[in-house]
C-alpha cells in the first residue's frame, strides 16, 4: 500500500490522485482536506527559479518588499546562488551568512528542508544559526535552570495523559487542552486521540477546568474566564491561599525544592509589602476571590494536575507564568504522583503526554558548523537592524552579527515573526536574500533569488517520528509541479558550482539516502529490542507498527522518591523556586523567583475600547501552510481571515457578523472578516495566525488586507532571560471597514517577466 505523511496526519494514496486519512486515525485533522489543493495550486506554487528584478539591477534590497521577478534556468540560478555565497564568504567570512532559517517545513526524515540547508551551509564554511523556537523559547531557557531538564527532555518525561485520565481528579488547565492544536505533530503523526483521555477522566467524575480567555480552548470543561496575561497573578494567589490556610506541603517543599524561603516571603508580601492574596489577584485576573479560594481548596483536597499550554509563555514575562505554576505545584506537593503535578503542552501538539516509547530514529547528518555565533530565534529583526549592538540572553551579554546574506529554506518569517511592518523594513538591509520554498509566500516574494522546492506529495521519503508508534514509507502522489526540485537536488546543484557536491551528497542519490537511513533505523530498532523489515519489504508494505509501543510515564517520579539518589541537574539538585544566578543578573523582566510583572500592553490599564488580541494557531492550517488550499479558503470571509468577537462586544461597536473590520494599533492595521464567538471574553478579539501577509498602501495607510495578526503584535523579547517572542501580548481596536474593499494581491503570483531570462547578469 502507498502512504504519505505530514505534520497533520498520515494518508493512504487512494490510487485516483487523492489521499484519505489512515483508517486507524480516530479523528483525522481537517487541515489535511486542504493539502492537495494547496500543493496543486498553480497560482501560488513557484514554477521556476526566479530572481528579483531590483536585486539584479543592484538596488541593494530597497524594493525587497514589492518587486517583480525574472525567471531563470536552473543552471543560471545555481550559478547565482553559488556566486553570492562565494562573494560574501570571501569578503566578509561565513559569519556574515544567516542560515537560522526557522520554520516547520514538511514532515519526512530525509527531505527535511532545514537539515538539508544546514548540511549544505556547513560544507560551505558555516553560518550564523538561531537558538530555541517560536513555540516555547521561554521554557527552553528557563527549564534547565529550574528543573534541570531541557524542554525536550521534560517533554519526553511528561506524565502521560493516560495516567492523568486514570488518576487525576482535578485537571486545572491554563490555556486549555485543545483539539485544534493537537492536530499537529512535528515530523508526522498517525492518530489523533487527545479527546479519549479527557473523556475517560470525565467518566471517572474527574473535574476539568479551563482557565482561559476562550471557552473553546477546552470544550465541555468548567470555564474560568481569565483576563489574558494575568495567569501569574492567579497562580501566586492560589499559592498564597494554600499557604495562609496551612495547606502548603512543607515536607515536599523542603525535600524537593530550593529557594522556597525567598519565594514564600515574596508571596506573603514580606519583601514588597504586597501579600499576593486572592483579594489582591482578583482585580488583576478578573477571577473572583471566591472562585480563587474554591480552586485553591480543590487543588489541595484532590488529586490535581496543573497543566499549562505552550501559548502561556509566548507572552511578555512568559517565564513567570510557567515558573509560578511550577511553584504552585510544589506547594501542593503532588509532583511525581501518577496523573498529578505539573505539565507543559498537553494538547499544544499531538504527542505531548503521549504514551508511546521513544525511539531515536536516524536523521540526515548535518556536519559541523565552523561559525559559533547565533541569535535567539525571535531576534531576527533586531539582528538585521542593529549589527554590533549588545543584548542579553540566558545570562550572557552578546552582540548581533553583521549579516550580508540570508538563506531561508523551510520557514516563513513573514508568517512567524511579530510586528511584520518592522520586519519588512529590517528585511531590506541584507545584501542578498535567498529563499527556497514551494509557494510564493510573503517571504519568497521578499527573496532575491527564489528556488522552487517540491512538496512531500511530489517525492518519496520516510516518516519516522520518535514520538509516534508507526513508521511509513512516503510515496509521491504526483510529479513535481513546474520545474520544482527536491531541496536535496537544489543543494546538490549549488554544491556542484561550489565544488562540494561529493561532500554534500555523500555519493548517494535520494533513494540511496532513504535506504541508508533505513539501515540505521534497523540498528535503532535492534537496540530497542525488535526487528524492522528490510527496506524493500518496508517499501512494499508502506507501514510498520512498533511492537509494544505503549509506555506510561510519570514525570519526576524517581526524583521525588529519592532526591538524593536521583537529583535534578539544577544547581541544588532540586526544583528551583529562587535562582541565585538569575537574581544576580538583574535582568529586564526576569527576577530571581516567580514574580507578578504587569505587561506593557494589558487590559488592566487599557482604554475602554481596546481589546486584547489572541493570535493563536489556526484551525484550518499549519501556520501559513495550506493557506491557499480549499479548507482555509472556505473558512474565509470575502477572502479575509475570520476574526472572532463576542456578540456583545460587536454590538457595542455596531459591528455585524460576516462583514469586514479593520483591526489596528500603533504598529499596524489589518482587515479581517467578522465572526461571533459567545465563548470568548468580551474584551478579547481572536485572529489566528497564518493568512499570507499582504500589506498595501490604502488611503495613505499601510494596511494588511488579508488578516495577518502579526502586523499588530510586539517585536520584543518576553524578557532579557529568554528573548522568546511575546505574540500573545498586544492590545488593539476594531471598527467596521466601510471603504471599498481592496483586492488581495497574495492570491496570485508576483509579476514575473515572461520567458527565461538567461541574460540576467551576476551582480558584482
Ligand atoms: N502572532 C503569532 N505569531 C506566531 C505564533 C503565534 O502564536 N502568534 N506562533 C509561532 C509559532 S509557535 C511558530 S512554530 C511559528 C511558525 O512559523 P513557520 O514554521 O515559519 O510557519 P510555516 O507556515 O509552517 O512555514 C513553513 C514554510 O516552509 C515551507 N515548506 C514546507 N515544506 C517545505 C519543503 O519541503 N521545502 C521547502 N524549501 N520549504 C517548505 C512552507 O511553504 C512554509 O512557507 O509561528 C510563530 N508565530
Ligand atoms: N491547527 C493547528 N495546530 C497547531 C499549529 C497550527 O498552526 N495549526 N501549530 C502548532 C505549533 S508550532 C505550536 S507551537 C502549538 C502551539 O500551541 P498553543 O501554544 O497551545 O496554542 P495557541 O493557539 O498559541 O494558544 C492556545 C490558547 O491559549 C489561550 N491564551 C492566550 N493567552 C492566554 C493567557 O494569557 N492566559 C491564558 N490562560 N490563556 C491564554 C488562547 O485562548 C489560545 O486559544 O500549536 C501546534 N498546533
Ligand atoms: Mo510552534
Amino acid at each position: 500500500m502507498k502512504f504519505t505523511s505530514s505534520h497533520w496526519g498520515t494518508y493512504q494514496l487512494d490510487g485516483a490522485g487523492g489521499i484519505a486519512p489512515v483508517e486507524d486515525d480516530p479523528r483525522p485533522s481537517r487541515i489535511g482536506r486542504g493539502w492537495v489543493s494547496a500543493a496543486q495550486d498553480r497560482w501560488s506554487r513557484i514554477l521556476k527559479p526566479a530572481a528579483r528584478r531590483g536585486w539584479l539591477n543592484g538596488d541593494k534590497g530597497a524594493s525587497r518588499h514589492d518587486d517583480s521577478f525574472v525567471e531563470l534556468s536552473w543552471d543560471r540560478a545555481n550559478a547565482l546562488v553559488a556566486a553570492e555565497i562565494r562573494r560574501v564568504r570571501d569578503a566578509h567570512g561565513n559569519s556574515a551568512i544567516f542560515g537560522g532559517s526557522y520554520g516547520w517545513a514538511s514532515a519526512g526524515r530525509f527531505h527535511h528542508a532545514q537539515s538539508q540547508l544546514r548540511r549544505f551551509l556547513n560544507l560551505a564554511g558555516g553560518y550564523v544559526s538561531s537558538r530555541n523556537t517560536y513555540s516555547h523559547a521561554a521554557a527552553e531557557v528557563l527549564f534547565p535552570r529550574v528543573i534541570g531538564l531541557s524542554n525536550r527532555a521534560f517533554q519526553d518525561e511528561m506524565t502521560s495523559l493516560q495516567s492523568v485520565a486514570e488518576h487525576c481528579d482535578y485537571l486545572l488547565a491554563f490555556g486549555g487542552i485543545s483539539e485544534r492544536t493537537a492536530q499537529i505533530s512535528s515530523a508526522g503523526v498517525t492518530r489523533h486521540d487527545i479527546g479519549q483521555a479527557l473523556a475517560r477522566l470525565r467518566e471517572r467524575d474527574g473535574e476539568i477546568v479551563n482557565v482561559s480567555p476562550r471557552g473553546t480552548d477546552l470544550p465541555g470543561a468548567e470555564w474560568v474566564s481569565i483576563r489574558p496575561g494575568t495567569d501569574t497573578a492567579m497562580l501566586l494567589a492560589l499559592t498564597h491561599e494554600i499557604l495562609v490556610t496551612g495547606h502548603a506541603d512543607e515536607a515536599f517543599l523542603s525535600k524537593c525544592t530550593s529557594g522556597w524561603a525567598e519565594w514564600r516571603a515574596y508571596v506573603l508580601g514580606e519583601t514588597d509589602g504586597v501579600p499576593k492574596s486572592v483579594a489582591w489577584a482578583a482585580p488583576h485576573s478578573d477571577v473572583s476571590a471566591g472562585d480563587l479560594k474554591t480552586i485553591a481548596q480543590k487543588l489541595v483536597c484532590k488529586k490535581s494536575m496543573i497543566a499549562l499550554n505552550w501559548g502561556m509563555q509566548r507572552a511578555e514575562h512568559g517565564e513567570q507564568t510557567i515558573w509560578a505554576a511550577l511553584g504552585l505545584a510544589c506547594v501542593i506537593g503532588q509532583i511525581g504522583k501518577p496523573g498529578c503535578g505539573y505539565s507543559f503542552g498537553y494538547g499544544s501538539i499531538t504527542h505531548v503526554g503521549g504514551a508511546s516509547r521513544l525511539i531515536s530514529w536516524p536523521s540526515l547528518p548535518q556536519g559541523l558548523n565552523k561559525v559559533s555565533d547565533y541569535i535567539p530565534v525571535a531576534r531576527i529583526a533586531d539582528m538585521l537592524m542593529k549589527p554590533g549592538e549588545s543584548y542579553h540572553y540566558d545570562g550572557e551579554q552578546r552582540r548581533y552579527p553583521a549579516i550580508r546574506l540570508v538563506y531561508w529554506c523551510g520557514g516563513n518569517p513573514f508568517h512567524h515573526h511579530q510586528d511584520l511592518n518592522r520586519l519588512n523594513g529590517a528585511w531590506r538591509r541584507p545584501e542578498t536574500v535567498i529563499v527556497q520554498d514551494h509557494s510564493w509566500t510573503a517571504t519568497a516574494r521578499r527573496g532575491d533569488i527564489v528556488l522552487p522546492a517540491t512538496t512531500p506529495l511530489e517525492r518519496a521519503d520516510l516518516m519516522m517520528n520518535r514520538r509516534d508508534p508507526s513508521l511509513f514509507y512516503m510515496s509521491p502522489l504526483f510529479d513535481p509541479v513546474g520545474e520544482a526540485r527536491d531541496d536535496f537536488d537544489i543543494f546538490r546543484g549549488v554544491s556542484a558550482e561550489l565544488g562540494i557536491e561529493e561532500g554534500f551528497t555523500g555519493g548517494r542519490s535520494a533513494d540511496d539516502w532513504l535506504a541508508f537511513l533505513w539501515q540505521q533505523a534497523e540498528r535503532a530498532a535492534q537496540e530497542a529490542g525488535f526487528a524492522l523489515p528490510g527496506f524493500a519489504d518496508f517499501k512494499e508494505a508502506g507501514r510498520f507498527d512498533v511492537p509494544e509501543a505503549d509506555e506510561i510515564r510519570v514525570a519526576f517520579e524517581r526524583f521525588v522518591a529519592d532526591p538524593q539518589a536521583a537529583p535534578l541537574a539544577t544547581e541544588t539538585g532540586k526544583i528551583t523556586l529562587h535562582d541565585n544566578a538569575i537574581a544576580s543578573w538583574g535582568l529586564r523582566g526576569c527576577p530571581g523567583h516567580p514574580t507578578w510583572l504587569p505587561s506593557s500592553e494589558s487590559l488592566i490599564s487599557a482604554e475602554p475600547d481596546e481589546l486584547h488580541l489572541i493570535s493563536g494557531q489556526p484551525d484550518t492550517r499549519l501556520h501559513s501552510q495550506n493557506d491557499r488550499g480549499s479548507e482555509a479558503l472556505a473558512d474565509k470571509i470575502e477572502g479575509r481571515e475570520p476574526a472572532y468577537l463576542h456578540p456583545q462586544a460587536a454590538a457595542a461597536r455596531g459591528l455585524e457578523e460576516g462583514t469586514l473590520v479593520r483591526i489596528w494599533n500603533a504598529r499596524g492595521a489589518c482587515l479581517a472578516g467578522l465572526r461571533f464567538d459567545p465563548l470568548l471574553r468580551e474584551d478579547c478579539i481572536s485572529l489566528a495566525t497564518g493568512a499570507w501577509f499582504d500589506p498595501q498602501m490604502v488611503g495613505g495607510e499601510m494596511l494588511e488586507v488579508h488578516g495577518n495578526p502579526n502586523v499588530l503584535t510586539i517585536d520584543r523579547g518576553c524578557s532579557d532571560l529568554s528573548q522568546g517572542n511575546m505574540a500573545h501580548t498586544a492590545l488593539v481596536r476594531v471598527e467596521q471597514w466601510v471603504d471599498p474593499v481592496p483586492k488581495l494581491s497574495i492570491d496570485r503570483p508576483p509579476v514575473i517577466a515572461s520567458g527565461a531570462d538567461d541574460q540576467a547578469g551576476i551582480r558584482t
